[in-house]
């Protein structure tokens, strides 16, 4: 897939003030200050287009991406920051939890874990959410350039673990927002469960040979060999 226009369409509070549209979406999720927002800026291949920062929780709405004219990427808050109150804890449990398993538009859902801690008990929550949800689900393990090559092969089995632990399967790819790696493999996987939808032009990847035969239902292999970019 080809990153040609991206444009930053509004910043959501509730459900309520989200687009009306039937614009296919892509969610990123993760605790706060995994990476979620660097991703997205590599991925887009846009510097600054989700605000980034060392202090966590810095974003705090819903920040919606329109890419190619044909659908949104979507930036949530993190979760699991310390300094945010019960109250506001509760809202964003409750609004996530409604968006992630009620919003007809939501298409796939990038759920980013560090890949250099466990899974947290949050991962895990969320985990579980999508299994309630019909969007699809990838795991992007982040921070993938402070790993060395065994530490990261680890990485991916302990999370690969855990999701079997909850009765869950899905792809994990090791990214780095600094060094790019995943990138390719996570167009791959936009360019799969997306290009079906984006009718009348299809979104192509001319560069990559395809790494999944479209017979087969990515559900099937939950690893996918790291990129090396
Ligand atoms: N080494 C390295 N650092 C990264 C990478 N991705 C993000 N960081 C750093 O991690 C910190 C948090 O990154 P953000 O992208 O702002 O994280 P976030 O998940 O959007 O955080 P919130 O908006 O607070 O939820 C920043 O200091 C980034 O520079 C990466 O791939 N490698
Ligand atoms: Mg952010």
């Amino acid at each position: 897939m080809k990153i040609d226009r991206v444009v930053f369409t509004q910043g959501a509070t509730s459900l309520k003030n989200m687009p009306q549209e039937s614009t296919p979406e892509v969610a990123f999720i993760g605790r706060s200050n995994v990476g979620k927002s660097s991703l997205i800026n590599r991925l887009l291949q846009r510097k600054n287009l989700a605000r980034t920062s060392g202090t966590p929780g810095k974003t705090q709405e819903i920040n919606f991406f329109l890419v190619n004219e044909a659908f949104h990427v979507v930036d949530l808050p993190g979760f699991g920051y310390a300094k945010v109150s019960k109250t506001q804890r509760a809202k964003w449990q409750q609004l996530i939890g409604t968006y992630l398993v009620g919003r007809s538009q939501l298409k796939v859902v990038f759920q980013l874990i560090d890949s250099r801690h466990a899974p947290t008990e949050l991962d895990r929550e969320v985990i579980l959410l999508l299994k309630e949800s019909s969007a699809a689900h990838v795991i992007l393990l982040t921070k993938g350039d402070k790993l060395s090559g065994n530490e990261r092969s680890k990485s991916i089995a302990v999370v690969h673990k855990a999701l079997l632990s909850l009765g869950r399967e899905c792809p994990i790819v090791l990214t780095s927002a600094s060094d790019g790696r995943g990138r390719d493999t996570i167009l791959e996987w936009l360019n799969f469960y997306l290009q079906p939808l984006l009718i009348p032009e299809p979104i192509q990847d001319s560069d990559q040979e395809p790494i999944q035969d479209p017979d087969q239902d990515p559900g099937q292999d939950p690893i996918l060999p790291d990129t090396e970019p």
